[in-house]
């Protein structure tokens, strides 16, 4: 898009200052990102961001989830004395019109927030970034457990299993693309099978009032967090899928994508497993900041959590695999089965250490 039209639509939400540059931003594949320089040294920056409304058909409901969670943490940082706040919590600008925290351009959803100054972004964590990452994801939830309304389901049923196992099904049935009967897809399908019951159990224990939703971040990766220069958690970011969840959500999450030796599209099924390493100072840092208000049945479920991710990003690539490819971006006709398959050694690496999981979460529960 053009400086002139990007500037015009920057113009309709209350800002100072005078534009001097708009360039694009990061590398997101959902939301389309542009940072807005201003001239002044006394007006602060800002992020400009189209919102995909085919991924989030209720933009309105993202906006009003995102007002009351900013709101929230920032009214607890203040609360608590905190310095810095500016860099800590996102802060988005009204618009002109009706000071609502988005404009819709020609059927385009836009909104702005400001840019935070000397803070980056990270792609892949070691231990202590994890612990860091682990702390900063569990005081996120911590600080929202109070908060006073309730927030909508972004997506809908997006961390469903039972939906996300119905949807497979479905697709298997009318088999849309020919590609169930490829022995590889036959194999994968039994092993889902096989354990589709006992992955569906936080569904289960929800209905049984056992299990209770929390605010979720619910894209809980690494490269969702902003680091200051010292190499801290300032804040998290992109809360666009912010909405009630099982815990499990970001826990699990997390875990299925920094704790995996290699990337979730590795070809190379040898070279997929899970980092103990990696586990272990997640946990330790989240247990730190959450296991206030966790419940015994979460926690003991942390391990179950850790398993259901993978599983879940399985069915969800191979259901994808099985439609023709038509949510995730392919660079090859086998792309999807590969993510896929990749996600099934994961999930079996994460199996096998169980025991191991469960002994480090009681230990430090006693320490
Ligand atoms: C999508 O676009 P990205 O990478 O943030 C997906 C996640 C999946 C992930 C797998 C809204 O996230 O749930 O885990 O791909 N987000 C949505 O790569 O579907
Ligand atoms: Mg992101």
């Amino acid at each position: 898009m053009e400086q002139n039209q990007l500037k015009t639509i920057v113009e309709h939400f209350a800002v100072g200052g005078t534009i001097s540059q708009i360039k694009p931003l990061g590398e997101g594949l959902i939301n389309d990102t542009f940072k807005v320089i201003t001239a002044e040294a006394t007006e602060p920056d800002y992020v400009l961001q189209r919102v995909n409304h085919n991924v989030f058909p209720d933009v309105d409901m993202v906006m009003r989830n995102i007002d009351a969670v900013t709101s929230h943490i920032r009214k607890k940082l203040e609360a608590a004395g905190e310095d810095d706040i500016e860099r800590k919590v996102l802060r988005f600008i009204p618009s002109k019109s009706d000071g609502k925290l988005y404009v819709v351009i020609d059927g385009q959803y836009w909104r702005l927030m400001v840019f935070i100054p000397n803070a980056i972004t990270k792609q892949a964590v070691d231990a202590d970034s994890s612990r860091d990452a682990g702390r900063a994801f569990g005081r996120f939830q911590a600080m929202l457990a109070d908060i006073p309304i309730q927030l909508g389901e972004t997506i809908k049923d997006f961390h469903n299993m039972e939906y996300r196992l119905s949807q497979l099904r479905e697709i298997v049935a009318c088999d849309p693309v020919g590609r169930v009967a490829e022995p590889q897809v036959q194999c994968l399908l039994q092993e889902i099978d096989a354990r589709a019951e006992e992955m569906c159990k936080a569904e289960r224990m929800g209905r049984e009032g056992k299990l209770p939703k929390r605010v979720c971040h619910c894209d809980t990766k690494v490269n969702n967090m902003m680091f200051n220069d010292k190499g801290e958690v300032l804040c998290v970011i992109d809360l666009d899928t912010v909405m009630p969840n099982f815990i499990f959500s970001d826990y699990g999450d997390f875990l299925r994508t920094a704790a995996n030796f290699v990337a979730e599209d590795n070809a190379d099924m040898s070279a997929v497993g899970f980092n103990m390493e990696i586990f272990k100072a997640f946990t330790e840092g989240y247990l730190a900041s959450a296991r206030s208000f966790l419940l015994p049945v979460e926690i003991e479920n942390l391990p179950y959590a850790a398993a259901l991710f993978p599983y879940m990003q399985c069915v969800r690539f191979l259901w994808d695999y099985l439609s023709g490819d038509k949510y995730w971006k392919c660079q090859y006709p086998e792309h999807n089965f590969v993510r896929a398959n990749n996600q099934f050694h994961l999930l079996k690496s994460v199996e096998s250490h169980y025991p191991e999981m469960q002994a480090f979460i009681q230990q430090c529960l006693n320490s």
